[in-house]
């Protein structure tokens, strides 16, 4: 019999993870990028990464874009092409942060007609929303200062205040705008949307539709991250993921890579909080692969999702309730960790296979003849966006 339980795997057979973009495209650091062969030349031959993603593991039913990283003449013909594909269009993401014009700030600029030019660029992402279909519109700003008085901390809260609602209002009644905190990077000192607080302040007094993006990797060293999932969760407002590990900043490495133990105590209280396969709960992963293939890396990302979540499922809950209540400390601690240790890996294969795919989705693309194919075909793929 398997460890998982017929109803832990209905869970598991719904879960859907959104792939970004940018994620198919070279990316690096500052000192360096490194091309793949293969690499994508263009929104089209992203998505087509990504429905081999989706197509090896049934986890990855859509795709988020970027804009203007992913501009093209029809988003209708894209929707249609990557329907065609077996993938759906997701998250519009904005970008404020690579024209000259927003050195010291876009929605909280101090001129108005440079404010008036982000706002602007946010509506021409929901025009881009209308024709994929995408609910979601993602904004993460790149506004703040470097040293202590070069800005009016609280003018800029207000005047993003402003901006802000002045995209909400263009937003269609099923979509939504989420905000995405970030503690540092690109400013130094302070910057404007620093977490979850802020985030959470500012989208309340938008209304409904504005919820809270939470991006893994954008919180200080130590953070418990699980406790602002509860939290966010306990009041309605979290409205998606960036999911991505780190070791040391903004790394953007595959989830579950740096601190598996980490995406388990999350992926518990997502279980525990009723946001698991809760549409109002967007996984999206947001993840760059410096190093590695992009297709593999995207396939080995959404199987750690899916093995952390298959884990937090194993938790005996009502143990664990029983121990917490009794104050059985060390109790409370060995539930936890019984699932967390338990391997889920063979259970997952089998059950693939039940499914008809198979039961290693990474050896099954690998074998596939694609990354052969796309290496041979593609000549000059484009940067992910970041060193563009
Ligand atoms: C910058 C960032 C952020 C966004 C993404 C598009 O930190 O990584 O997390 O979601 O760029
Ligand atoms: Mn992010
Ligand atoms: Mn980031």
């Amino acid at each position: 019999m398997s460890i998982l339980s017929p109803e832990n795997l209905a869970v598991l057979e719904k879960q859907g993870i959104e792939l970004p973009s940018w994620a198919f495209g070279n990316s690096g650091t500052r000192f360096k990028v490194f091309g793949t062969p293969g690499t994508p030349r263009d929104p089209w031959e992203k998505i087509a990464d990504a429905a081999q993603v989706n197509q090896y593991t049934a986890l990855a039913p859509a795709v988020a874009l970027h804009i203007p990283w992913d501009v093209v003449d029809s988003y209708s013909d894209l929707r249609t092409y990557a329907e065609d594909l077996g993938v759906a269009l997701g998250t519009v993401n904005s970008n404020t942060f690579q024209d000259d014009d927003y050195k010291f700030g876009a929605l909280t600029h101090e001129d108005a007609a440079i404010r008036r030019k982000a706002i602007d660029h946010h509506l021409a992402c929901i025009d881009v929303m209308d024709a994929t279909g995408s609910r979601d519109l993602k904004i993460w700003l790149a506004e703040g200062s470097n040293y202590p008085g070069q800005a009016d901390l609280r003018g800029r809260q207000d005047r993003l205040q402003d901006s802000l609602q002045k995209i909400y209002d263009r937003l269609g009644d099923d979509q939504r705008l989420v905000l995405e905190y970030k503690f540092f990077e690109p400013a130094f000192y302070h910057t404007d949307v620093p977490d979850w607080g802020t985030s959470y302040a500012q989208v309340s007094a938008l209304g409904d539709k504005a919820m809270v993006c939470l991006d893994t990797g954008h919180h200080a060293p130590g953070t418990n991250i699980e406790f602002i999932v509860m939290q966010l969760l306990r009041l309605g407002k979290l409205g998606s993921f960036d999911f991505n590990s780190r070791f040391y900043a903004d790394d953007d490495l595959i989830v579950g890579a740096a601190d598996p133990f980490q995406l388990f105590r999350i992926l518990f209280e997502v279980v525990r909080g009723g946001g698991l396969n809760n549409p109002d709960v967007a996984f999206m992963l947001d993840q760059c692969h410096n190093v590695e293939d992009k297709i593999p890396g995207q396939i080995r990302s959404v199987l750690n999702v899916q093995e952390m979540t298959a884990r937090a499922l194993l938790v005996d809950r009502e143990a664990l309730t029983a121990a917490q209540k009794s104050g059985d400390v060390l109790a409370a601690n060995a539930v936890f960790m019984d699932a967390f240790y338990t391997d889920v890996r063979p259970a997952l294969a089998e059950w693939r296979e039940s499914r008809g795919l198979a039961a290693d989705p990474m050896a099954a693309y690998l074998a596939s003849g694609y990354p052969q194919k796309i290496a041979a075909d593609r000549v000059g793929g484009v940067q992910a966006g970041w060193g563009a």
